[in-house]
């Protein structure tokens, strides 16, 4: 077999490669934003199966808020695009089916404003990372002083515009305006309070907007958008040149867009929406009445440990979350981190030594290369989610915070400010640059950590 991965090319795959459903059955119902690889290897998969176990006809029509290659690459592919899953006992590879559709948010603006108004989309889900959201560090809410956001307030709202809190509020405008029925907009980004987070930005946007009909707007969105907070998990590296190969050599056909991930995954939503939505639950999706047990205990403990193992790994010379585990400090450094923010969480969650426990397997798993670097990046904004409530309700209390001082340090040492304070005043955290014990604790572990040497 040579070619691409295409429609054409279903038939002849095994039948155990092919997506669950039919695409050419589907119809686009979910407007997602975000066209990486972490929701081609999560919403899209429950967006599949619930289709495929319901017979409802749902599909995806996934916007690329910036870079329009990928929009491209999944077009010629007819938006299919293979999901292998990394199991420490082999490789299971399958073709996705759900994604129906792709745009580039700039240059397909009008396209992305009629999905937004149809009636038959109910549901708009977004993967944009936490710099998608526009907030201001000090107040939470749109940081209308940020130069796309200044310049999308200025802008033609029916136009191209540059961020997503823009466009989605541009079209959740216009479908109030043409009384489309009411819809949800289900953030699945790594923040607490990320419903009412991205409901704040939208409607501020609004509020800040020179649109004539923007009172009347705001009311009508706040009976009919709802912004249920959700917890989505699922560990997916980027993509490399290596996976491409071996997903051709599993499919017999070129796939440019594969993607990784480990076999676990998990999606806890609020169960709070405003009209029909795919049955996600048919594929183990969690609706709850309150995500935040499960929301904190994601965010401090899996992503806060990712954080630390990142920035102590890289300070160690290492490449991977697999080489740092199998480090003579990894397990220990996770499972004392986990046990220092334990007392910070909501009670209603998982059990916080159980989920230590089950990180230390899922951070092992030989079969990933998931590269420090990636989860490295973007560190002022995933730090203030991720350690600084933590830190700041541990030293509240006068509890001791040593594995957080231990991790802060080696951020510090990949940032490279001039101080432990300049680091805490560029995050906007005057109270902790303040707090003299904890600055002379992380500069106390500098010169260990310089020398490459992390001591928990
Ligand atoms: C990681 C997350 O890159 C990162 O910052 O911590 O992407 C993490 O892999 C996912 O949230 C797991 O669900």
């Amino acid at each position: 077999m040579t070619g691409h991965l295409n429609r054409g090319a279903l038939p002849r795959l095994s039948p155990e490669l092919r997506p669950e459903v039919d695409p050419a059955e589907l119809r686009t119902r979910v407007l997602h934003f975000g066209l990486g690889a972490f929701h081609r290897a999560h919403q899209a998969g429950y967006t599949e199966r619930a289709a495929a176990r319901s017979g409802e006809p749902w599909g995806i029509t996934a916007v690329a808020p910036r870079s329009a290659e990928t929009v491209h690459a999944l077009r010629e592919q007819d938006f299919l695009y293979s999901l292998t899953e990394r199991r420490p006992d082999g490789n299971r590879t399958r073709v996705v089916g759900s994604v129906v559709g792709a745009l580039a948010m700039g240059p397909d603006a009008k396209a992305v404003d009629a999905l937004l108004t149809d009636p038959e989309v109910t549901v708009v889900t977004l993967t944009v990372t936490e710099k998608g959201y526009q907030r201001s560090p000090l107040t939470g809410g749109l940081d209308t002083a940020a130069a796309p956001v200044a310049a999308d307030l200025a802008a033609d709202p029916d136009g191209p515009l540059a961020t997503v809190v823009g466009r989605l509020a541009a079209g959740l405008a216009a479908r109030m305006r043409a009384g489309a029925p009411p819809i949800t907009v289900v953030s699945c980004d790594n923040m607490a309070d990320n419903g009412a987070a991205l409901g704040r930005v939208v409607h501020e946007f609004v509020r800040a907007s020179s649109w004539p009909d923007r009172a009347g707007t705001l009311e009508r969105m706040a009976d009919a958008v709802a912004f249920p907070s959700t917890v989505v998990d699922r560990i997916v590296p980027a993509t490399s040149e290596a996976d491409r190969t071996s997903a051709e050599s599993v499919l017999g056909v070129r796939d440019a867009l594969p993607v990784t991930a480990e076999p676990y995954r998990q999606w806890v939503l609020e169960d709070s929406f405003a009209v029909a939505r795919p049955p996600w639950e048919r594929d183990g999706a969690l609706f709850v009445p309150d995500v935040t047990p499960y929301q904190l205990t994601k965010l401090r403990l899996l992503n806060g440990s990712h954080s630390a193992l990142a920035y102590l790994g890289l300070a160690a010379g290492l490449t991977t979350v697999a080489e740092a585990m199998a480090s003579d400090w990894g397990e220990r450094l996770l499972r004392a981190l986990c046990a220092e923010l334990a007392p910070t969480l909501p009670a209603g969650g998982p059990d916080p030594l159980r989920y230590a426990g089950d990180l230390v397997l899922r951070f092992r798993n030989p079969a990933m290369r998931h590269q420090l670097r990636q989860i490295g990046t973007d560190g002022p904004l995933k730090i203030r989610e991720r350690w600084l409530p933590a830190l700041r309700e541990l030293r509240g209390r006068g509890a001791g915070t040593p594995v957080l001082e231990l991790a802060f340090a080696a951020w510090v040492l990949t940032a490279g400010p001039a101080s432990v304070r300049d680091l805490l005043r560029s995050l906007g955290a005057e109270d902790l640059a303040e707090d003299g014990a904890f600055t002379t604790a992380v500069t106390d572990r500098l010169p260990a950590l310089r020398a490459g040497r992390v001591e928990i």
